[in-house]
């Protein structure tokens, strides 16, 4: 009810020219709107209709390892490179904080990329085309993938996910011919090393080099490379060169102690990472544990041994 009602009969009254007027341009507004809605959808290049899957966060993480394990072609900078076969399922794991693996494909080839995320939600985003995807933990989206220009693309996640966010830069090269390879530092790819080195189907002790070489494995795929580097940067975890037989300062109990790295401390600091946190990192997001076999674990050991200063 209003306050003042109007006079008696004057919705009978004729509507102004005016008044006519815009509400012609508002149809005409609202109609060219719709039929842009259906033309938009149609021929607009919106982005692909998703095909999403159900897994679990351990589902995937197995199968992109396995994947990459067969596939790898290298590695760059702790990152294991892919070139997959054109027409094939391409296996794409977020985590904090890396994509993995880097990826070379081919010019005009389709790929099926398979993307999930191994902790928490992260955003699959393509630079510089700006094509974005969310990509949640638990659910593998199938994205149909077809490069048309040939370049260096960067994969940034673009959902904030912690301390490491802006570190989480995948790469992507698209080449036309063989020579395009130069122009990415890829000219070299060194195959991977063989997962099982002869001797062990011997049953001969491993060497200390088969064992660091399976250790750098780990150290590449099942992800430690995503927060140790090598190169002495120490932004969101201990680098690992020079690591073994140093003076390390860390807080055990709420006491800081000194201990020197050695097998047992490194061992102890995969099987328990909260136990003793080394000094600098302890307002870090702390260290997952890792379901590492023994054996992993005397190689990782092997490897961060073989990695001097
Ligand atoms: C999400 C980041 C992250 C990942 C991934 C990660 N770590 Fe760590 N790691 C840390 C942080 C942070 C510390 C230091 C705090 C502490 O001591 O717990 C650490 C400490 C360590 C240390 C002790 C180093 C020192 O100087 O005290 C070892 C050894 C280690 N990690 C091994 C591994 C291995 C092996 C993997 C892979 C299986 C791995 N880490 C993956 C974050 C990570
Ligand atoms: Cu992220």
């Amino acid at each position: 009810m209003s306050l003042l009602s109007p006079a008696e009969g004057w919705y009978y009254k004729k509507v102004a020219k005016d008044e006519k007027m815009w509400m012609i341009i508002a149809l005409v507004l609202c109609i060219s709107m719709f039929v842009w809605m259906i033309m938009w959808h149609v021929y607009g290049k919106q982005n692909p209709s998703s095909i999403t899957y159900r897994t679990s966060t351990t589902e995937f993480a197995k199968l992109s390892e396995a994947y990459i394990k067969k596939n790898m072609v290298g590695v760059d900078n702790g990152v294991p490179v892919v070139r997959p076969q054109p027409n094939t399922d391409v296996f794409i794991l977020s985590e904090m904080w890396r994509w993995s693996p880097a990826l070379i494909l081919q010019k005009d080839q389709k790929y099926k990329f398979h993307i999930s995320s191994k902790d928490l939600v992260h955003g699959f985003s393509i630079q510089p085309v700006n094509m974005n995807f969310q990509v949640y933990p638990g659910y593998d989206y199938v994205l149909e993938f077809k490069p048309t220009e040939t370049g260096e693309y960067k994969v940034i996640c673009n959902e904030f996910c912690g301390i490491g966010h802006h570190t989480m830069i995948g790469r992507i090269v698209v080449i036309e011919k063989e020579e395009d390879l130069k122009l990415y530092g890829y000219e070299n790819l060194k195959k991977a090393p063989d997962p099982l080195p002869e001797t062990k189907a011997e049953g001969k002790e491993l060497s200390e080099t088969d064992k660091a070489l399976l250790g750098e494995q780990v150290y590449t795929l099942k992800g430690c490379a995503a927060c140790h580097k090598l190169d002495g940067t120490s932004l969101l975890a201990p680098s690992w060169n020079g690591l073994f037989g140093k003076e390390e300062h860390v807080i055990e109990n709420g006491k800081q102690i000194t201990v020197t790295v050695d097998e047992d401390y490194i061992r102890e600091s995969i099987k328990n990472p909260q136990q003793k946190v080394t000094v600098g990192f302890e307002k870090n997001p702390p260290m997952p544990v890792f379901p590492l076999t023994d054996e992993d674990i005397d190689h990782v050991i092997a490897y961060i041994k073989s990695l001097k200063k």
